[in-house]
């Protein structure tokens, strides 16, 4: 399943989950030889979804590989192959003819086909995960490792009416003291013939809306319309109360949830439902030894208990769209989600190449689509650490600051600063967030000091801080707590930071980096990078926890531990 709940009870689905033949592709001959028509013989397997770096002999492989699976379809008018997410480039052929081409790591993308043959089929795969310093998003220069492969889960769906909803979109709000359901949707005719049906809205298998829908011969039709609810729960991290939402259409169904709240910036103040947001958070990379981006969903879900343990209430999805499934669950345990895209510590040289917009903004664009129905995402993040002092990155924040208001004008967006007190970006956007790293790349524990200088420079404006933190090995313990990569030492500094930033009153909150520690590149961070891991998680890799994690839930929890003071 790619998400936590059924998405349909009219197609069909088949999810390709299993061992596909797999080969790399190092002098990018695939093409020109036509693998797509007979595979390579000498192929291996491995387990899709999933990433190739974790399979001996590939541990750093970046290039082109091929994947191949088969499965069978029942007679149907159209087949949607879906996949969630490949990284980073992907091109797909079906029983050797090509259905398209993708790109971008970490969002899905479908291929319609109109009435597939019915018996098996074939499905390969091309994925190429080549980083570069010009053109791709993520860039080669990156602080988390360039996993390739099919990432998440892949899957068939047979849609056996003769019109289908192709796409939809519902923003839930809460206006007046009354729910707001805003339905988009896009529908599509399947046949070669004239279509009359209806389209119907249920909530919580209730009727809210219908309307007759006339449609030529292959023609397709957007509709939008707002219902206004009466005596429907509201959503919020305490009363996380979520509601289903069935789309129907021609014999074709899909299943959404969604939750009503408000969010306004008033006073400097984010609020939900007229509550400021105190956030209490931590980033988590979709990262796991055996697993790299492709962590299986019994582990998301058992994440999300230790960051509830922590007492921690909010998560920024670093540094690009997470797994929908932890969104689902992040929904239903009201955990306020931060979500930004893989536009990470570009330089103004970088993003002054136009492609590097055109995709970022596209990548924008296709994550709003995915993922605004979740009520537990409260804002939106443009970019993180990239270089927002100079020209290039105030156009490039512009720019992408329109793409979200188009698509989602009812969360407030921002962008990660790591140079806050240089950054001339911050007025195109609704609240600031800062990254600064006291006690690590500077000795000096100064953040009410450094936040008070932001606050001259960004008046009422809400703000946040969007990481901090230490590293600390793992194992290595220290008589005394000021050993640099101890797990003496990053205990003091987060508890530390966290202590002052829970006593400011003018912050909209906090997100430690980072919930357990992430693999790296070999190249460029490598001497700084003990392990090739980032090593400021609050666990290991493998979820052990480090002597932060105790002190800072203690903390979290109003604990007094009895330690004695640390700084
Ligand atoms: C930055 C960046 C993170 C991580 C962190 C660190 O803030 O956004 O991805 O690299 O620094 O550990 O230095």
């Amino acid at each position: 399943m790619h998400r936590t709940f059924m998405t349909t009870t009219t197609r069909h689905q088949t999810y390709l989950d299993g061992y596909w033949d797999f080969v790399i592709d190092p002098n990018d001959i695939g093409v020109d030889e036509s693998w797509y028509q007979s595979f390579p013989e000498h192929s291996q397997q491995v387990w899709v979804p999933g990433v190739w770096n974790t399979v001996r002999g590939y541990m750093n492989y970046e290039g082109a590989a091929w994947f191949r699976t088969r499965f069978d379809t029942r007679t149907c008018s159209a087949l949607l192959v879906q996949f969630s997410a490949a990284t980073h480039l992907a091109n797909v052929w079906m029983d050797g003819e090509l259905l398209g081409e993708h790109y971008g790591s970490f969002l899905p993308f479908s291929f319609l086909v109109p009435q597939p043959e019915t018996g098996s089929h074939e499905l390969v795969v091309r994925v190429d995960n080549t980083h570069d310093l010009i053109g791709t998003i993520p860039s080669a220069r990156l602080d988390w490792f360039k996993y390739g492969g099919i990432i998440r889960p892949v899957w068939v769906e047979e849609i056996c009416g003769s019109g289908y909803i192709s796409s939809y979109k519902l923003t839930a709000d809460v206006r007046g003291g009354r729910c707001i359901l805003q339905t988009t949707i896009e529908l599509q005719n399947l046949y070669d013939k004239t279509l009359d049906s209806a389209c119907a809205v249920l909530l919580d298998g209730a009727e809210i809306h219908t309307e007759p829908v006339h449609l030529n011969a292959g023609d397709s039709l957007a509709l939008k319309f707002d219902s206004s609810l009466a005596n429907c729960s509201q959503w919020s991290p305490d009363h996380p109360s979520l509601h289903q939402v069935e789309l129907c259409f021609a014999q074709d169904n899909l299943i959404e949830r969604v939750g009503f709240r408000h969010l306004q910036i008033e006073d400097g103040a984010v609020l939900l439902n007229g509550q400021p947001l105190a956030l209490r958070g931590v980033h988590r990379h979709d990262d796991h030894p055996e697993w790299g981006f492709a962590v299986p969903a019994p582990i998301i879900l058992s994440d999300l208990d230790l960051v509830q343990d922590l007492g921690l209430n909010a998560l920024r999805t670093a540094h690009y769209p997470s797994d929908q499934r932890l969104l689902d669950l992040c929904d239903e345990r009201g955990i306020m989600v931060i979500e930004e895209i893989p536009l990470s510590n570009f330089s103004a040289e970088q993003l002054a190449i136009d492609i590097i917009t055109d995709r970022a903004s596209a990548m924008l664009w296709a994550m709003i689509q995915r993922d605004v129905n979740h009520p537990s995402i409260w804002a939106w993040s443009l970019l993180n650490e990239c270089d927002t002092s100079s020209a290039e990155g105030y156009s490039t924040v512009e720019c992408l600051a329109a793409t979200a208001r188009e698509a989602d004008s009812s969360r407030p967006i921002t962008y990660a600063s790591r140079d806050a007190l240089q950054d001339i970006s911050f007025d195109l956007v609704d609240f600031v967030t800062v990254n600064a790293f006291f006690g690590w790349y500077s000795f000096d524990f100064t953040w009410p000091a450094f936040l008070d200088r932001i606050r001259m420079r960004i008046g009422s404006k809400p703000l946040l801080v969007g990481e901090f933190g230490a590293e600390g090995l793992y194992g290595c313990r220290t008589l005394e707590d000021d050993v640099m990569w101890s797990e003496e030492y990053q205990r003091k500094v987060v508890c530390e930071c966290a202590d002052q930033l829970m006593a400011r009153s003018d912050l909209v909150g906090f997100y430690i980096w980072q919930f357990c520690d992430s693999r790296t590149d070999s190249g460029i961070n490598a001497l700084s990078r003990p392990r090739c891991y980032n090593n400021k998680g609050l666990l290991d890799e493998y979820r052990r926890p480090k002597l932060v994690y105790y002190a800072l839930r203690d903390l979290l929890r109003g604990i007094c531990t009895q330690q004695p003071r640390l700084l």
